[in-house]
């Protein structure tokens, strides 16, 4: 492979948004290099790809840098057109699709962030963000939850599976219900469809190593609140 057509990756082995970039690598079949940064000491080639956020996933294409997971995600789709297709041909389901993307990752998944530094009305906020998901579950799937395999995923599929993957661990750690198999059926019966796929499967992290993770998390968190 030519050194301009190599595809790399620079992520950090829990984040949930690099873990939905991975996701679609493997899905699509796409070789790529793998490269793990250290959030507490940000590399220059990090800070230099993504000066505006300094965060990561980092995708490098041809030398190109592109950022933000979702982004990235519909460059992959638009790029490599083998595999399944991410999102919809329709524009009005890609708009809907795209919509429900973003809600997970800054209503749901910014909030839980908060649940880390024990914060209760965020916990509330939670619970009644997953209620809205929840309700919109029922227009996407009408008939019920359809069988997902590997060759019909998509986007919000990966998205969900990326985001809420390690939620018993989360539940363990924070000792509350986050899927909860009885306000949020479809969820809890979505997620653990796709956490049966395959390529799911086998990139899931050891439940205690995320449980650890989570632990020295909520210890930064509490820190920076009472620093
Ligand atoms: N909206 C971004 C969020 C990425 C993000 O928050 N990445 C975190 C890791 S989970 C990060 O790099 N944090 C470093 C920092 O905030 O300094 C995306 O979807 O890619």
């Amino acid at each position: 492979m030519a050194e301009e057509n190599k595809v790399r990756l620079h992520g950090m082995w829990v984040s949930p948004f690099v873990r939905l970039v991975k996701l679609a690598l493997e899905i699509k079949g796409i070789e790529y290099e793998y490269v793990e940064e250290d959030l507490k000491n940000k590399s220059l080639v990090l800070l230099n790809y993504n000066p505006i956020h300094k965060k990561v996933p980092v995708l490098v294409v041809n030398g190109k840098p592109l950022v933000e997971s979702l982004i990235i995600l519909e460059y992959i789709d638009e790029t490599w057109k083998n595999g399944p297709r991410f999102l919809p041909e329709d524009p009005y389901k890609r708009a809907q699709i795209r919509f429900w993307c973003s809600f997970i990752h800054k209503q749901v998944f910014e909030t839980m962030m908060l649940v880390l530094k024990s914060d209760g009305e965020a916990q509330a906020k939670v619970s009644e963000r997953l209620s809205t998901l929840e309700e919109e579950i029922k227009n996407i799937f009408p008939e019920g939850i359809q069988v997902i395999d590997q060759k019909n995923v998509g986007l919000l599929d990966l998205v969900i599976v990326s985001t809420f993957g390690y939620y018993k661990a989360q539940e363990e750690y924070f000792g509350l219900k986050l899927i909860d198999p009885e306000k949020t059926p479809l969820l809890f019966s979505w997620l653990s469809a796709l956490l049966e796929l395959p390529v799911v499967k086998e990139s899931l992290l050891p439940h205690e190593k995320v449980v650890g993770f989570l632990k020295l998390m909520r210890e930064a968190a509490l820190k920076s609140t009472s620093d």
